[in-house]
């Protein structure tokens, strides 16, 4: 691929580990780390690494885990042995410790490694941000935004979302996280509930008996006393099944443009959670790989410093798909690509679908119908606006 160069004065940085993606869940858990093999082969195959600055990330350390997350934790994620046998149900509802074990978060062999690498990767993409070594540095194996301070959640056990905000508060006043995940950026809301230092903006399904985690609702703006500075700076954009392209955008914009002008952030951490995209095995969401990537589109015209996290995604081709979209908007080759995914890629097999040749836009799964309408979106965004009016930076 001749057609990707560097973009000029613009700096990339991309961080992987191979060794991440050999993990695994269990036969049936729905987060399978090897979608990140997929989405970094067809990255290659479209010659972007030449456009942008590689690195192998390192395993973050106890002491940057501990940043965050309690020593007690620590010790028990890094001690505590495998199951055999991983569950699919949580029979009998044992007693878990930390919240580990169960279903969603199993004991599976490498636990601490896997973590501890998804954690260095997003701390190393913050550091080059911090630099200014990178303009956008891009953390795909990261994202995992349920991770609690002392608890695993959601298939997340360190929160490396935080890890990399606070390495981020060093060097900039205001961060401004974003989460267009299916699900609600919850853990990351949480770490951050009582500071005006960083404004947290979550896009979700929300139902809060029938969808996980239940939480995130629009009039969930933090902490209720005014005297506590957190206050007005949690956003929640609660959506139903089946949302499209149009409105997402427009409500992005809509929401995301209104928080840059009053909180007028320094640096930006967006989660890019690809299960928020049609056919997606957990997902409601309706999104194609145009109205994902829009989204980072939209971030990286604002020019501020950015990282990008993973997250979500459990149609692994489809996930490959978003995430190469996305990395080609970060370099800014998105309009030299050929959209027909090339030949030599490793692991093509995956990509074909009955007939059709495989592209990179074309995701795989049947339209749900859209359960947003339109008057709800407006009113969710005046919501937004009226809560934006409390804050001024
Ligand atoms: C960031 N949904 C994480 C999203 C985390 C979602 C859940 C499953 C699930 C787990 C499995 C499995 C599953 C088909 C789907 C209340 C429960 C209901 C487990 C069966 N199949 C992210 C977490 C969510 C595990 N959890 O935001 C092993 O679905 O709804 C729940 C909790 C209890 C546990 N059971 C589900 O995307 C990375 N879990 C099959 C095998
Ligand atoms: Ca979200
Ligand atoms: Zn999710």
């Amino acid at each position: 691929q001749f057609g990707i160069v560097r973009p000029k004065g613009y700096n990339v940085s991309f961080h992987t580990n191979p060794e991440m993606e050999k993990h695994h869940f269990g036969q049936t858990h729905p987060m399978k780390p090897w979608r990140l093999t997929l989405a970094k082969s067809l990255i290659m195959s479209y010659g972007m690494p030449f456009a942008m600055d590689n690195y192998i990330a390192r395993a973050a350390t106890f002491e940057e885990l501990n940043n965050y997350h309690t020593h007690d934790y620590l010790d028990y994620l890094g001690t505590v042995l495998p199951e055999p046998v991983p569950r699919d149900v949580d029979s009998a509802n044992p007693d878990l410790k930390f919240n580990l074990g169960g279903s969603d978060c199993p004991l599976f062999e490498g636990l601490y490694d896997y973590c501890s690498m998804s954690a260095g990767g997003s701390l190393d993409a913050a550091r080059k941000v911090c630099n200014r070594e990178a303009d956008i540095a891009i953390s795909w194996g990261g994202g995992l935004h349920h991770a609690k301070k002392t608890e695993a959640s959601g298939f997340c056990y360190i929160n490396d979302i935080v890890l990399a905000i606070l390495q981020l508060l060093r060097c900039y006043p205001r961060v401004l996280y974003i989460d267009i995940d299916v699900h609600h950026g919850d853990g990351v809301e949480e770490a951050f509930f009582s500071t005006d230092r960083v404004m947290t903006c979550s896009f979700h399904k929300y139902d809060p008996c029938n969808f996980f985690p239940g939480t995130g609702a629009l009039e969930d703006n933090g902490p209720k006393n005014e005297l506590n500075a957190g206050a007005h700076h949690a956003i929640n954009v609660p959506l139903n099944d089946g949302i499209t392209d149009e409105q997402y955008a427009w409500l992005f914009d809509s929401v995301i443009g209104k928080i840059v002008e009053t909180f007028r952030p320094s640096a930006i951490a967006l989660q890019c959670g690809a299960d928020s995209l049609a056919g997606d095995r957990l997902g409601r969401f309706n999104l194609q790989v145009q109205g994902h990537g829009q989204c980072v589109a939209y971030c990286k015209k604002l020019g501020l410093p950015m990282i990008l996290f993973g997250g979500g995604g459990y149609t692994p081709r489809n996930v490959a798909r978003a995430w190469s979209w996305e990395t080609a908007i970060a370099v800014q080759c998105e309009d030299k690509l050929d959209r027909t995914i090339p030949a030599h890629t490793p692991w093509r097999e995956h990509f074909r679908q009955e007939e059709l040749l495989p592209t990179l836009e074309q995701i795989v799964g049947d339209p749900r119908p859209n359960k947003n309408p339109q008057k709800r979106v407006q009113e969710i965004v005046q919501h937004v606006h009226e809560q934006l009016r409390f804050v001024q930076h």
